[in-house]
């Protein structure tokens, strides 16, 4: 008999899992002099240390930047404010993904998303524009645009013309997808750009980043609650699938946690199943992602300090001066004669006439160191 052989083709649609971003822009260097068009009309803001492009024209109009841009597999990420106004076809952005002209006004032939029609039914569409003019709707969203404000968006495209539209309402937001569309006419590009169309009470309310830069989850605070738990503190919210007991480890002696609990949804508190090591130690912190998982911490060491009791005759004052001549300040040589690190907040200093607190923040006096206490430091130093 015969083997029969029968080779099955399995068409599997073109998933959107492009990677790499087809054109970006943060503005960092608050320069476009690279872009062409009515550069005189835009300025920048910066917001969180985040720089933004800004219109800032004079009067009712049109303004519109291109800059040279060739890849069309990938996606585009971009930011845009219509700030506080209701778009319409008489105060609207179009964003031109792929053009053959550096002119958005002439006969071009690519793609743009509108953000802003007449009506109360606002969503980004995405056009085929041939020769200038819409010819075709690719995509149609779905996210409410109607009353202008922020928006993150992205548009992946791939090699066969898949489109797919997803859409964040703030600029750090969560983007969801909510539009696909097919459509591979053009399939080569030379220009990026926008246009904006706008009223004279309009014509400062656009605003435009063309590359999300959201600051990293980081460590705002690390501290010792008590001889065996850490406090932690970071700068956003976490995931809590990602704090795990094996991200925390204490060196020397590979410590990790042996629970943590978490108290809010920004800090955890770490609890050692026995006391910290004495002195100074490292606390290494890794794989910590923020609760949107769109950063991740860099791997941090935090060095922190467990002071130990001290016991009478631990400090003494080793050496003073009083009633110096000249300019000399007075001052009080502290010695940790033991072998452990102690903590001088709190202590106080005086003699007859007064008594003022050392420090009420922790001061640490290393073994058989010293601290020497003088209301003029600077002065102290440059004669000792
Ligand atoms: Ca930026
Ligand atoms: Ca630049
Ligand atoms: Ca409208």
């Amino acid at each position: 008999m015969r083997a029969l052989i029968i080779v099955i083709l399995v068409f599997i649609p073109s998933l959107i899992i492009a990677q790499s971003a087809n054109f970006q822009d943060d503005f960092t260097d608050q320069d476009i002099s690279d872009w062409t068009g009515d550069n005189a009309d835009f300025t920048f803001i910066t917001e969180s240390g985040n720089v933004l492009l800004h219109q800032d024209a004079a009067s009712a109009g049109t303004s519109q930047l291109s800059i040279p841009s060739t890849n069309v597999v990938g996606f585009w990420e971009f930011f845009i404010r219509l700030d506080g106004f209701n778009p319409s076809d008489g105060n609207k952005s179009e964003i031109y993904l792929m053009s053959d002209s550096a002119n958005f006004d002439q006969a071009i032939d690519g793609y743009m998303l509108q953000a802003g029609e007449d009506g109360s039914g606002d969503v980004f569409r995405l056009f085929r524009i041939s020769d200038g003019a819409k010819d075709g709707e690719v995509l149609t969203g779905t996210t409410d645009i109607s009353g202008g404000g922020d928006f993150r968006v992205r548009v992946d495209r791939d090699a066969s013309g898949n489109w797919a539209l997803s859409v964040a309402n703030s600029y750090s937001g969560v983007i969801v997808e909510e539009a696909t569309g097919t459509d591979n006419t053009y399939s080569s590009t030379s220009f990026f750009g926008f246009k904006n169309t706008y009223t004279a009470t309009r014509a400062g309310k656009f605003f435009f980043d063309f590359k999300i830069d959201i600051p990293p989850i980081q460590i705002a605070d690390a501290s010792l609650l008590n001889a065996s738990t850490i406090n932690v503190t970071f700068s956003k919210d976490y995931d809590p699938a990602t704090i795990q007991n094996s991200n925390f480890t204490i060196t020397p002696g590979n410590l990790n946690p042996t629970s943590i609990d978490q108290p809010s949804g920004s800090s955890v508190e770490l609890v050692f199943g026995s006391n910290l090591p004495s002195g100074s130690f490292d606390l290494d912190i890794t794989s910590i992602e923020d609760s949107n998982n769109q950063t991740t911490l860099a791997d941090t060491t935090i060095t922190l300090f467990r002071f130990e009791e001290y016991q009478t005759g631990d400090i003494i004052i080793n050496e003073f001066l009083k009633d110096p001549p000249g300019a000399l300040e007075e001052y009080v040589e502290l010695k940790n004669t033991s072998s452990r690190l102690l903590n001088l907040k709190d202590w106080k200093l005086g003699d007859n006439g007064s008594l003022s607190t050392i420090s009420d923040q922790d001061l640490a006096i290393f073994p058989d160191s010293f601290v020497v206490i003088s209301s003029d430091t600077a002065a102290l130093k440059s004669v000792y």
